[in-house]
């Protein structure tokens, strides 16, 4: 009997996708689920003419697999993994490779890399972006481990990934052990502060227009214009979204949609990422809590009826002012909340010794996945003419931004207060810039003499401090004092 060339375990949604996509590039494919009952309908209802094989046992399904095998666990992350791999591995020789395709945490994908490294097995963990359609369509793949695991399966994901418009396959080495799986949860995290900053102009049009969901669909769609700088899978759906009617009436779906968002985690393990790696993402934390508070819902229930309302009087604000003004304050925060999860990923490669490529990573976001944009296009070409690049923001096209919609994305913040519009992500990424454009942080010299009063903590002092060049770390330019606070004169004394 003919063997397969690759072998998939877990039917859910993104595994009977994938099998159906690997089938369609010409591959056979055996596929095996821990509950048979699944992979009876998938035999029956979708694979009759197809070179899938369905297995019932997991010694049919290695069994059916030519050497070195080839498996793609796509089952739910976190415990199911170590299981599974504990009970195929017996079945497994040396050299046969196995490649974890779910969400799973990428330290997770660092030690399973390592122990079947150990036992003489290739392993891969790769994410996938996409959902259901990308999967079978073509999705984005972010796959990490040795580098000759890729060298087998390279063909394989080429064929099945997602093409962006030049051809270029959404898919490349992104480096040792769990460096894909990093890379997808960023990817996650960046989706997260997307999704939010639009909202937030949504909810904006809302109150200080007093537009309805069927009006915002209209201008957000024109924001996906082929030449518009917002034009993107996520405004896409959202145009279309809030133009979908309740079934068989007049309501907008959208309006009676629950105000609570789930999530399953990649956000969060971004956010602490980023605080174990001393890396500020404030756009993308403001999202993982916007989604917590939303989930809030009781709570918010009964403090809104205590918390008064915040509104100012009713300015009056010229419609077309306000879109122009949204565009382009949501074009400014986007790349602000892009420069925080690059320079998160920049911070994770040293840490992690990734050796990540971010001109390949951005360049396989630009199709299958949910974050693909006309934007990522400009993105890829930074990283190609500078891959050190300081922060995404410093890059003579986006600095231009910077400069210009600076003052929109003050304006509409300014604009949303005050129609008493709560808009966390947005007031995130203008901070963020704010913050990285101040060389003196007046808030940190409080900070810190508040610390060596209370805790005798000690404070830097520059030699020199007319002059605004002095970096700290640098030459030693500083020197840390403690004040003594208790002591009448208060004497300084320097501590080193
Ligand atoms: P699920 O995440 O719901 O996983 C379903 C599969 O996991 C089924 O085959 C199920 O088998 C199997 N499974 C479970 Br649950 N517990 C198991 C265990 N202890 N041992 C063996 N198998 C077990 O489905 P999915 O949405 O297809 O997602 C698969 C993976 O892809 C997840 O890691 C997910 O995070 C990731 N992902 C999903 C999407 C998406 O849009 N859905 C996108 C990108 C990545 P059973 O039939 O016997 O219960």
């Amino acid at each position: 009997m003919q063997k397969s060339q690759i072998g998939l375990v877990g039917l859910g949604v993104m595994g009977q996708n994938l099998a159906l996509n690997m089938e369609d590039k010409g591959y056979f494919v055996s596929v095996y689920n821990r509950t048979a009952s699944k992979t009876e309908k998938f035999a029956q209802d979708k694979i009759q003419d197809k070179k899938i094989q369905p297995t019932y046992s997991l010694e049919e399904f290695v069994d059916s697999l030519e050497r070195p095998r080839k498996v793609i666990l796509l089952v739910k992350a976190g415990q199911a993994v170590d299981d599974f791999i504990e009970k195929i591995i017996p079945l497994m020789d040396k050299g046969d490779l196995i490649i974890d395709s779910g969400n799973s945490f990428f330290k997770d994908t660092i030690r399973r890399n390592q122990y079947l490294e150990g036992k003489g097995f290739l392993f891969i963990g790769t994410g996938i972006s996409g959902g259901e359609e990308g999967a079978l369509k073509g999705p984005a793949m972010m796959p990490g481990g040795q580098k000759e695991a890729y060298n087998l399966v390279q063909d394989l994901f080429e064929k099945i990934s997602a093409k962006a418009l030049d051809n270029k396959p959404c898919v490349s080495y992104i480096g040792p052990h769990g460096a894909g799986h990093y890379v997808k949860m960023i990817h996650n995290g960046i989706e997260y502060g997307d999704m939010q900053l639009i909202g937030e102009c949504v909810w904006t049009f809302k109150k200080a227009l007093g537009l309805t969901s069927e009006e915002i669909a209209e201008i957000i769609e024109k924001w996906n214009n082929e030449d518009d700088v917002l034009s993107s899978y996520l405004i896409e759906i959202t145009a279309e979204s809030m133009k979908e009617k309740d079934k068989g009436k007049n309501n907008s779906l959208v309006d009676l949609v629950a105000d609570i968002t789930r999530m399953k985690g990649t956000g969060t393990w971004t956010v602490q990422s980023a605080l174990e790696l001393l890396v500020p993402i404030p756009t993308i934390t403001a999202a993982v809590f916007s989604r917590e508070m939303s989930q809030d819902k009781d709570l918010r229930l009964q403090l809104s009826k205590k918390i008064p309302s915040y509104r100012e009087i009713n300015k009056d604000i010229n419609r077309e002012e306000l879109v122009g003004i949204a565009h382009d304050a949501l074009y400014l925060a986007k790349l602000s909340s892009y420069a925080q999860g690059m320079a998160l990923l920049q911070a994770a490669s040293e840490k992690y010794n990734f050796n990540l490529n971010l001109k390949n990573i951005v360049e396989g976001w630009r199709a299958g996945c949910i974050i693909r944009a006309q934007f990522l296009d400009e993105i890829t070409k930074v990283y190609q003419d500078n891959p050190k690049l300081l922060s995404l923001l410093v890059a003579p096209r986006f600095l231009d931004v910077v400069k210009n919609n600076l003052s929109k994305l003050a304006q509409f913040i300014g604009i949303a207060h005050s129609a008493g519009v709560p808009i966390p992500t947005m007031d995130g990424s203008f901070d963020y810039i704010l913050q990285l454009g101040s060389p003196t942080m007046v808030s940190a010299q409080v900070t810190a003499i508040q610390r060596d009063f209370f805790g005798a903590h000690g404070y830097f002092k520059l030699k020199d401090m007319d002059n605004p060049e002095m970096i700290l770390n640098k030459d030693k330019q500083w020197k840390e004092f403690h004040t003594q606070w208790m002591l009448p004169g208060r004497p300084e004394e320097e501590w080193s």
